[in-house]
């Protein structure tokens, strides 16, 4: 006689998987969102790289979003995507450590890359970041620009600056932005992109943005979207 099997016995509920993931593999999120006037239908997170040879295999656009840990990138691209911790947020500076693509809409990867000169990395973990993240900009055919981020507080320290400086030596377009608006008042805001502008070199003074108070979204979206369609028009010209 086979033993009687309790239906609500806990012993008997299906095993969940063992394990830890970093975050979920493969996800759609389903309800579309309208962020600064851009719909989002589908956000996914594909893979992480650590070498050339792991970049996503499909060939689509990607812009990549780089600057100093902290200054807020992951928080962006989830503000950008219109999801919460979508993108990991680090709760300790410095934990990404390899490339994360997000594809968006199915039509192009949002690319989440490691913190510039993180202090709490050996000298030779950031060796090999910054080499890498060099070679990805310089060899990866699909990234048509990339969002570099300085804090509107800080003005950009020496190594933004450098890094800003290899970049653009590549011939990647870099949209610099301030993040942390909310952290600023009227006139501190003045100052900062003020000295952004002088530090970096630029004709315009940039756009400052809060993931906090969703600000300045709908300007980088439209930057985002005018950088992949203007580098596949000149791409269809050669
Ligand atoms: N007040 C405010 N805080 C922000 C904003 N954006 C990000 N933060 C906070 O800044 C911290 C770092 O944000 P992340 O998005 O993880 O920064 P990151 O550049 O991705 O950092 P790494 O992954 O370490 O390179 C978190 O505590 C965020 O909540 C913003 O617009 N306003
Ligand atoms: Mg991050």
């Amino acid at each position: 006689m086979s033993p009687e099997v309790k239906k609500n016995d806990p012993q008997n509920a299906p095993k969940k998987p063992v394990g830890k993931l970093a975050r979920p593999l493969k996800v759609t999120a389903q309800a579309p969102v309208t962020v600064g006037g851009y719909k989002i239908t589908s956000v996914e997170f594909v893979k992480s790289a650590v070498s050339l040879n792991g970049l996503p295999k499909e060939r689509l656009p990607q812009v990549a979003f780089l600057g100093r840990s902290n200054v807020g990138k992951s928080s962006l691209m989830n503000a950008l995507m219109g999801r919460k911790n979508f993108v990991k947020v680090s709760s300790t500076p410095g934990k990404t450590h390899e490339l994360n693509f997000f594809k968006v809409n199915k039509e192009f990867f949002l690319v989440d890359l490691p913190g510039v000169g993180f202090a709490k990395v050996s000298n030779s973990k950031r060796d090999e970041m910054s080499d890498f993240i060099r070679e990805y900009v310089e060899k990866c055919k699909d990234l048509k620009g990339l969002v570099y981020l300085v804090d509107i507080r800080h003005g950009g320290h020496d190594i933004d600056i450098e890094t800003v400086e290899s970049i653009r030596e590549t011939g990647c377009p870099v949209l610099l932005i301030a993040s942390k608006r909310d952290k600023v008042n009227q006139s501190e805001l003045a100052k900062g992109l003020k000295l952004i502008q002088e530090n970096f070199d630029l004709e315009e003074k940039p756009l400052c943005v809060s993931s906090i108070k969703k600000t300045g979204l709908d300007q980088l979206w439209n930057d985002i979207l005018y950088a992949i369609s203007r580098k596949n028009e000149e791409k269809e010209e050669r």
